[in-house]
């Protein structure tokens, strides 16, 4: 069987993805979490992680022997794995613009990845405010995902971002829990397109599990302080 690590869900945007991905499609998988300690070489994390495969980051998917290492390539491995999916979309421009969103969110993005960073159980909407008051490159960000989320889902009627769920969505579902943790003002368009990230199975079956976790890290909370032990 299919094998996914992944780490902590409430913070893992890298591993949500192709998680969410394989959930929403029905393709079965068994799912090995390694809690985040540190990202020192000598931690728990790293030592696990190493034994699985050299780039020692989380996602990581194992297929029979066959180890792939990031999300993006995991994605493309899975819609070749899966052709009867269709994890991507049929027509080659269509699947050409799906491709174009993912990439650009895997290498681009940074400001918001850094200063949102994905925390599905906090509610942080000061915190957006007044990130989004003193980081323009935050804000750059914020319109140009609901920039390029309002091309496609105009193009394609909704109500994902190629019509019907791809992998598309599974790349932007973090983005969609990052903006309500930080209650980010959006588009009316946009408001609709969260709800329906937010309503698919696979999205709340790891948002569950992310709010079950109580589980703080501190390394991974620039905004909070730890709950009383
Ligand atoms: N480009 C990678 C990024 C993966 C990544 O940075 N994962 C984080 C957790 S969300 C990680 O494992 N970090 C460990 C480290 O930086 O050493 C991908 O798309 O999968």
């Amino acid at each position: 069987m299919l094998q996914l690590y992944i780490g902590n869900k409430n913070y893992s945007s890298w591993s949500m993805r192709p998680w969410v991905l394989m959930r929403q499609a029905g393709i079965v998988f068994e799912e090995r979490l390694v809690r985040f300690d540190s990202f020192d070489a000598q931690s728990q994390f790293k030592q696990t992680l190493g034994a699985v495969s050299p780039a020692g980051k989380v996602p990581v998917l194992i297929d029979d022997g066959l180890v792939v290492s990031d999300s993006l390539a995991i994605v493309e491995y899975l819609a070749e794995r899966f052709p009867e999916l269709y994890l991507w979309p049929l027509a080659v421009h269509d699947r050409a613009r799906a491709r174009s969103a993912c990439a650009e969110m895997h290498s681009g993005f940074g400001a918001l990845r850094e200063h949102l960073p994905m925390n599905i159980e906090a509610s942080l909407p000061e915190i957006g405010e007044r990130v989004l008051r003193e980081r323009p490159d935050v804000v750059a960000d914020v319109h140009r995902v609901q920039s390029l989320w309002c091309d496609l889902l105009a193009r394609h009627n909704g109500p994902m971002l190629m019509g019907s769920f791809s992998i598309a969505d599974a790349f932007f579902a973090p983005v969609v829990l990052r903006f309500k943790a930080y209650g980010v003002r959006v588009h009316p368009d946009v408001a609709r397109y969260m709800d329906n990230v937010l309503a698919l199975q696979g999205v709340r079956d790891w948002v569950d599990g992310a709010l079950r976790e109580h589980d703080f890290r501190a390394f991974e909370e620039p905004y909070r302080s730890a709950p009383p032990a």
